[in-house]
């Protein structure tokens, strides 16, 4: 294209960057000739929308540059790859990111600037790609960032969900759920691949036939056949030198075929049961942490999982036909958790019905090919499948599954016995009134690696989750500990922050994170407190006005901007930060002396639609922060703040000006926290408990820069097992009794004073599962704490500057580089 002809060699800048390159007046043409060509607008009738699509499509010619030369460089070199296979991909926006990732972000806001255009402004026309719920998700966004930097041959494979994570609105302090609708006026980003579509098969029988020597035979005769449509989105690695690829599937009908079923009138009936083959991509299911049992949600997973599968077998069978003896060599499948699992059972029936290797042949290549991540133990999350739902939707698999099952359990009586117990714990069939396959137990036995995702996690993983497991098969159960990229959740998110830091200690943290350690050397330096609180004062002045647009909540930017931002789960207790905000509220109500540093309560969660009691927490949020924000008596020292529709794109925008990091799960309950990290690496001081990384958090920051508080796991499961009584917590503590009280009276809703007693209810002869009582009063000191230290101006500049500085571990190019010297065993390829 002209633009690469017009190529120039950067100058400056890391010996990373790649060398096709554009000046200013480059980009300046690139945007105008796609304005003029792509868009068939120009320079006096484009609107917001027209520049944002004509400046991606000046980007996408770049990507698409290099996006070939990737891919031409991994077929010619035969790389092992690894293929992430995950339901969710949480991609945010593509633009600032890809600008950033070719080192190009300050160009383009020149020359946009010369035509009349504010970048960051024009920014704001990008819907998020919001394909995802939460934390697994924006995980898998974060690792293939990495992947294509570390320059490590990778695929992302998923769905291509028509609409992603609903839109937040909040009416009345309540949740609504609308559409999202990433797509509707198109995608600049995504390239359909019609000459990759894949078919799959769903519902109908198996045959078992017999050849002339006798030997068994199985057929699938399928009840209907879904076409999988390929989306390619390009991943460009910073430095822009490899641009790999994530891979999503639409579903689409296939005619000719269901056609013929059709014809054949007594399936008709049958058929009219059957999920719609359109529908299967058209929604992603909004639970977090909550498994749905659904069949579409079942059929979803296949539908990927085989797509993905056929793609992968047909690019290997490219290049070494019906040998599948390297087939484990060239291909590692990693399972974002147990969602793709179904693929372990598809390999196999390819491998023994359609390849007609032996069992045990394609056993070993299969256990060689798959490894799995766990990301929770939260028991209502590990997904099991009734039989009888598998055995309609995929009769084969469930004749698969049964069979590796048997011989699993053969393997675990030669190791126990006869001991029938343990047969029963770690079958892949659960024997329960309604038989279940136990997905999780399916991923352990079908891989050759497990990993839970933060130390606390993995070590409970291998001692309460699959202890025996951990017996069998020695080494199998690994630690990974997440991690986030630099380039969106600093570079990118906060520019002031990554310049300031760039000019005390130069620009190599942003490929190697540990470098900014050298912070350290300044976090006493009050010169430097002074620039690094200025930023954070910066930031919290943009985020303040954010607020006033979209809530009309005035803020003040000098108050301690304290932020949980995260689903709302009742283990992540959002509920216990209220409870700790109506003690404020109410010891300022007593005391209008009492003496607290301002502070604002900043809350962004969305709940699962059917998760009543998140939504209730969701409404409490909201009609107390309307009670005190409009009560004069105390709004000047305490404000509340709910921003609804919390994606990644508002993310960016809050986590830079945070001054504290709510991270409060009950210990043992959240796998890792991702957030937790992304806050800390911009300057915010966490105030948590010992639970998933927070711990090692704690461990590299020091316990004089973070807040710890509650109950340990150990003391988690003691308080437990001597019989958990909240009432106790209750009624010993004045403050906690009147604070839950007060949400059950109708000060915050008045006319309907029973609105929030669902609530009080979970506390109290609820059983309180998430000891949020237990815990209140130890936070309420780690938040004087806090507040003592906020006021000693240095002190707190020195903590929030150590945050960032002791951030380096939580790199996820330091998680990929556990992956891939640990499980995966890739070689990076340079792409020249
Ligand atoms: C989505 C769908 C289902 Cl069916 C179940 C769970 C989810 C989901 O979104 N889980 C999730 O986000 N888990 C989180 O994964 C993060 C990345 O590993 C962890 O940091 C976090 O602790 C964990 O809750």
């Amino acid at each position: 294209t002209s633009n690469t002809s017009k190529a120039k060699t950067k100058g400056q800048g890391a010996a990373t960057s790649v060398s096709i390159q554009l000046d200013k007046d480059d980009f300046k043409q690139a945007v105008i000739r796609n304005l003029h060509r792509t868009l068939g607008t120009d320079e006096n009738k484009a609107n917001k929308h027209a520049w944002w699509k004509a400046t991606s499509a000046a980007m996408q010619e770049l990507v698409f540059e290099r996006l070939r030369t990737t891919q031409k460089t991994h077929y010619l070199n035969d790389t092992r790859a690894v293929h992430y296979f995950s339901a969710e991909f949480l991609m945010g926006r593509l633009l600032s990111n890809n600008m950033h990732n070719f080192e190009l972000f300050d160009t383009a806001k020149r020359a946009l600037k010369e035509l009349g255009v504010d970048l960051v402004d024009m920014l704001e026309e990008e819907p998020d790609m919001a394909l995802g719920n939460g934390g697994l998700g924006r995980l898998a966004a974060c690792f293939i960032d990495s992947l294509a930097t570390m320059e490590f041959p990778a695929i992302g494979y998923g769905i291509h969900y028509e609409h992603g994570l609903f839109r937040q609105e909040i009416r009345n302090g309540a949740q609504i759920e609308r559409p999202d609708s990433w797509r509707d006026y198109g995608n600049p980003w995504e390239i359909c691949r019609p000459e990759s579509i894949q078919q799959i098969s769903l519902y109908g029988y198996v045959e078992t036939k017999y050849d002339e020597d006798g030997k068994i035979h199985k057929e699938w005769h399928p009840g209907s056949i879904v076409t999988g449509v390929p989306w390619d989105i390009p991943i460009v690695g910073y430095g822009g030198k490899t641009v790999n690829v994530l891979r999503l599937w639409q579903s689409q009908s296939s005619e000719y075929f269901n056609w013929d079923v059709f014809n054949a009138g007594g399936y008709v009936d049958a058929q009219r049961e059957n999920v719609e083959s359109e529908t299967i991509s058209k929604v992603l299911y909004p639970n977090d942490e909550t498994e749905a049992g659904k069949e579409l949600r079942l059929i979803q997973q296949y539908f990927f999982s085989a797509c993905s599968l056929k793609d992968i077998i047909r690019r290997y069978k490219r290049v070494h036909g019906d040998d599948w003896s390297r087939f484990a060599e060239q291909v590692v499948i990693q399972l974002n958790d147990t969602h793709p699992a179904i693929a372990i059972p598809e390999l196999m029936r390819i491998l023994v019905d359609r390849a007609e290797l032996s069992w045990n042949v394609a056993w070993e290549i299969c256990t060689q090919t798959f490894a799995y991540t766990n990301h929770t133990l939260l028991p209502e999350a590990l997904e099991k499948w009734p039989v009888r739902m598998i055995g309609k939707i995929l009769p084969r698999h469930l004749e698969i599954i049964y069979e590796i099952n048997h011989r699993f359990m053969a393997e675990v009586d030669a190791k126990w016995p006869g001991n029938n117990e343990i047969k029963a714990k770690l079958s892949i069939i659960e024997e329960s009134n309604e038989k279940m396959v136990r997905m999780g137990n399916l991923s352990v036995v079908g891989s050759f690696a497990v990993n839970g995702v933060a130390e606390i996690h993995s070590a409970l993983v291998k001692s309460q989750l699959f202890p025996e497991f951990n017996e069998l098969y020695p080494g199998k159960l690994t630690n990974v500990t997440n991690g986030i990229t630099p380039r969106r959740w600093l570079k990118a998110c906060n520019p002031s922050l990554s310049a300031l830091i760039t000019k005390k200690i130069g620009g190599d943290w942003i490929l190697n994170l540990d470098k900014l350690d050298d912070l350290s050397a300044f976090a006493s330096n009050k010169t430097f407190q002074n620039q690094f609180m200025k930023v954070k004062q910066q930031n919290k002045l943009a985020l303040a006005e954010e607020i006033k647009k979209l809530t009309g909540i005035i803020v003040d930017p000098k108050a301690i901007f304290d932020i949980q931002i995260k689903r709302l789960h009742e283990y992540k207790r959002q509920h216990l930060n209220l409870l700790h905000i109506l003690a404020l509220y109410r010891r300022l109500l007593q005391d209008p002396d009492y003496d607290m540093h301002p502070r604002v309560f900043i809350f962004g969660a969305k709940a699962a639609p059917g998760y009543a009691l998140a939504k209730t927490i969701i409404y409490a949020i909201n009609v107390v922060a309307d009670k005190i924000n409009n009560d004069s008596r105390v709004n000047e020292k305490l404000k509340v703040v709910f921003l609804p529709n919390y994606r990644v794109s508002l993310a960016e925008k809050m986590i830079p000006a945070a001054d504290v990091s709510q991270q409060i799960s009950t210990a043992g309950k959240e796998a890792s926290g991702t957030g937790n990290m992304k806050l800390a690496l911009n300057g915010a001081i966490t105030i948590g408990t010992l639970d998933g990384a927070n711990i090692e958090i704690a461990e590299e920051v020091g316990e004089d820069n973070i807040f710890i508080f509650g109950l340990t796991v150990d003391e988690v499961n003691e308080t437990l097992s001597a019989g958990y009584n909240p009432y106790d917590y209750y009624y010993s503590n004045e403050e906690l009794k009147a604070t839950i009280d007060w949400l059950d009276s109708d000060y915050f809703t008045p006319g309907n004073p029973h609105a929030l007693s669902s609530l009080k209810h979970s506390l109290l002869e609820g059983g309180d599962p998430y000891l949020v009582l237990a815990d209140f009063e130890d936070y309420c000191k780690a938040n004087l704490a806090l507040d003592l230290a906020y006021r000693d101006k240095s002190k707190w500049a020195k903590m929030a500057i150590l945050n960032t500085a002791k951030m380096g571990k939580f790199t996820s190019d330091r998680s990929i580089k556990d992956y891939v010297e640990r499980i995966w065993k890739l070689d990076s390829c340079q792409v020249k």
